[in-house]
């Protein structure tokens, strides 16, 4: 038995019983069912401190994905758990229909509208990123429609995005197997991503970065202004694979949108909360938006919450123009939730966790990601704040990717977890997004971990 097994709980648990009985009964998300079944099922994560987690048979692992990107402030705080128990006391559930509130729902929409740029002044409650998209959707429809122009309807998304997994999120994702199994819902395009490292060629970044933008504009005019309600997009795609634009591309995007009374969505679910260095990733890229999505960071993931922001350009003509707007969740503005993420926005204001990212530990990590930048595999290392990525290519020079995708990242990713480090493959990009207390020498051990993993999966494929 190991000595950390169990730190919290107490409690053993019998891996091998878990395991069957999840295999049996429980179909995951994102899994291929068949190949679970194959292997004879996962792992069983039962308790976690820190940035560290550990499994039922007590082996630990340094979490470089927060979660999924959401832990921002670490596992085990001990006032997130107070304060949902306070609220869940007091009153476990209310909803916020019917001209009704609650007071920790109150007072996050207040410190929302404090926190967010001072065009956000409005707040919509849901429980998932996918969730608070589908509502922007319908939002942004909504308005065209109040202000007389229905006809702008269609939404601009880009290739390899992702906002969700509900029919209307995927189909403002722009991930192709996704939109393979079912389809898409009208009136939504995609077009090119700013994906320099893998698809600009031999053009210089920044001039590669407008052309991505310009892509919109192409868009626009082939669809016609008149029917283009919004464009919607992540600062920083995450799950794309940590995809960073270059500096050119969102102020390009701004002028775009601006010039054709496009409305800009900014979906800040993975970029929110400080994981770029800033409270949100339209600070870092200097975007002026007019609806942002959060989820994740806003409660830590210690309950499901998310938010859309609404810019005050639309929440006005709602509340100017009125009549009911046919949206809502059940649990929107749940109090438990909201009374976690007021907490988990305390803890980070704090502790100074976006200062300490954007001055310390976000600069700290790109240099030592730069100390892999000399292995055989490694095609690029690339960081903003603490969202990062390690591209693994099979020529360094041509920047040319492997030619079966995701064979040589999930070998990697298996590596990781045998040395005890979660780091997650997206085909072949190693991506990182650690929760924010991650200290510099945490960072040191994640890296040496990293490269670890990297040279026993070049060992495996021939290569060292
Ligand atoms: N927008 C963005 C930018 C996201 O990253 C969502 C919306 C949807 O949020 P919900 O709460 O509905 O999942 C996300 C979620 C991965 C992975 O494997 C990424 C997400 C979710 C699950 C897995 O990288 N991002």
């Amino acid at each position: 038995m190991s000595e950390n097994l169990d730190i919290r709980t107490g409690r053993n648990y019998d891996a091998e019983a878990l395991i069957a009985e999840d295999l049996a009964h429980h179909l995951h998300p994102f899994t291929d069912y068949k190949a679970l079944a194959e292997e004879g099922g996962g792992r069983v994560v039962t308790h976690a401190d820190g940035v560290y987690l550990w499994d039922a048979e007590g082996r630990r692992y340094l979490d470089g994905m927060a979660g999924l990107w959401c832990v921002n402030v670490g596992y085990g705080r001990r006032e997130l758990v107070a304060a949902a128990a306070e609220q869940m006391a007091e009153l476990p559930y209310y909803n916020t229909f019917f001209k009704t509130t609650t007071p920790p729902a109150a007072e996050l929409s207040e410190m929302l509208s404090d926190l967010t740029p001072d065009n956000f002044n409005h707040v919509f409650f849901a429980n998932s990123g996918s969730e608070a998209n589908d509502t922007i959707l319908r939002m942004a429809r909504h308005y065209w429609h109040l202000e007389g122009k229905p006809e702008k309807h269609t939404i601009i998304s880009r290739h390899n995005a992702y906002h969700g997994s509900t029919t209307a999120a995927l189909s403002l994702g722009g991930m192709d197997a996704m939109h393979g199994q079912g389809g898409i819902i009208p009136g939504i395009v995609h077009v090119a991503q700013p994906y320099w490292y893998g698809e600009g060629g031999e053009s210089d970044p920044e001039a590669f970065g407008l052309e991505a933008a310009q892509a919109i504009e192409a868009k626009i005019l082939e669809l016609g202004a008149g029917n283009v309600a919004a464009f919607i997009g992540e600062p920083i795609q995450g799950a794309g694979g940590v995809i960073i634009p270059p500096q050119s591309y969102w102020p390009e995007v701004q002028r775009i949108c601006k010039k054709h009374d496009v409305l800009l969505i900014c979906d800040e679910v993975i970029c929110g909360f400080g994981r770029t260095g800033n409270w949100f990733g339209l600070d870092s890229f200097g975007i002026e938006a007019d609806f942002m999505t959060l989820a994740k960071g806003l409660s830590s993931g210690y309950l499901p919450i998310s938010a859309v922001m609404v810019g005050d350009r639309v929440a006005r003509t709602f509340i100017d123009k009125g009549g009911e707007f046919y949206h809502g969740f059940t649990y929107s503005g749940h109090p438990a939730a909201c009374a976690v993420a007021l907490e988990n926005i305390r803890i980070i204001r704090r502790e100074g966790l976006v200062e300490k990212v954007r001055d310390e530990t976000g600069p700290y990590l790109a240099e030592a990601l730069k100390t892999l930048d000399d292995h055989p595999l490694v095609g690029e290392t690339r960081s903003m704040g603490l969202i990062g990525a390690i591209e693994l290519v099979q020529d360094k020079a041509a920047r040319k990717h492997f030619d079966e995708p995701g064979k040589v990242g999930t070998i990697c990713r298996d590596h990781c977890i045998a040395n005890g480090l979660v780091m997650r493959a997206v085909r072949d990009i190693m991506v990182l997004s650690p929760p924010l207390i991650i200290t510099t020498q945490q960072i040191d051990d994640l890296v040496a971990l990293a490269r670890k993993a990297i040279d026993a999966t070049a060992r495996d494929i021939g290569v060292m």
